[in-house]
């Protein structure tokens, strides 16, 4: 699909049914190619503020920041204020269009959760587990969607995302995941979901869509180049972060 937003009934079907779509070819090669240098330059000397490798606790990552690869950036935070280009993107028509026809009212992006750019170095990037975002975030109802942006190619060799389809939308007992709220990959009823996973292979300009409560991972980078992936979260505005907490320590933004 060339930079259009899917026709709305054929993607909200299959966004219901899978918990995520694929928008292919929203952002162009050029605008790809000065995001990433932008980011390349953020990332040395470092532009902060940023989340460490040795920060996540995620398995392989380094224990703490003076270990070796203990201070390799895991994420640019707070992406939007960081350049217009990365605003541009965050406020894309096409993603703004497609969010809207899936939410139902025009999105608002939270600056509090992801709003940030996802790096993966080799060498010392970390797996994530089996995870639902909707974990560590407070709203009114678990009705929000994270846009990813694909700036280069994301595969299995460089820790693309991988997804279980239709996740988002079954039940958990709390005994099937462990203290952090990672799906425990040793119970039986969990390897089987976890077989039906896969990998979201993403192009250059390419956008992944996916519900807050979609169960998906990530392995590590095996490749030599760092993958840079924007990522941004929105909400609709009768959804409101519970005051107090982390989800409201920002006001959210008018995406469209
Ligand atoms: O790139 C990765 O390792 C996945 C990151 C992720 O799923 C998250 O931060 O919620």
């Amino acid at each position: 699909m060339n930079n259009s937003v899917q026709d709305n009934e054929h993607a909200r079907a299959a966004f219901a049914r899978d918990g995520f779509i694929v928008l292919r070819n929203v952002l162009d090669l050029a605008q790809c190619e000065v995001l990433r240098a932008q980011l390349s330059a953020a990332l040395d000397p470092l532009v902060g503020p940023a989340e460490f490798e040795a920060d996540t606790g995620y398995p392989g990552a380094p224990v703490h920041r003076d270990a070796p690869g203990g201070a390799t950036p895991r994420r640019l935070l707070h992406a939007y204020a960081r350049a217009p280009e990365l605003r541009e993107i965050a406020c894309h028509d096409v993603v703004g269009r497609q969010l809207e026809a899936l939410l139902g009212a025009p999105p608002l992006l939270s600056q509090c959760h992801h709003n940030c750019v996802m790096t993966k170095h080799p060498g010392f990037s970390s797996a994530t587990l089996w995870h639902q975002d909707i974990r560590y975030w407070s709203f009114d109802r678990p009705e929000l969607i994270s846009a990813w942006f694909a700036l280069g190619e994301e595969s299995v060799a460089n820790g693309a995302l991988q997804v279980i389809p239709g996740t988002h939308v079954m039940a958990f007992d709390r005994g099937r995941l462990d203290r952090d709220l990672f799906l425990r990959p040793e119970l039986e009823e969990n390897q089987s979901l976890i077989e039906r996973a896969a990998p979201v292979l993403l192009r250059p300009g390419d956008v992944l869509l996916f519900h807050c409560r979609l169960f998906h991972a990530a392995g590590r980078n095996t490749t030599p180049t760092v993958k840079l992936s924007p990522v941004f979260t929105y909400h609709t505005a009768d959804n409101h972060p519970i005051p107090g907490t982390r989800s409201a320590a920002y006001p959210s933004i008018e995406a469209r």
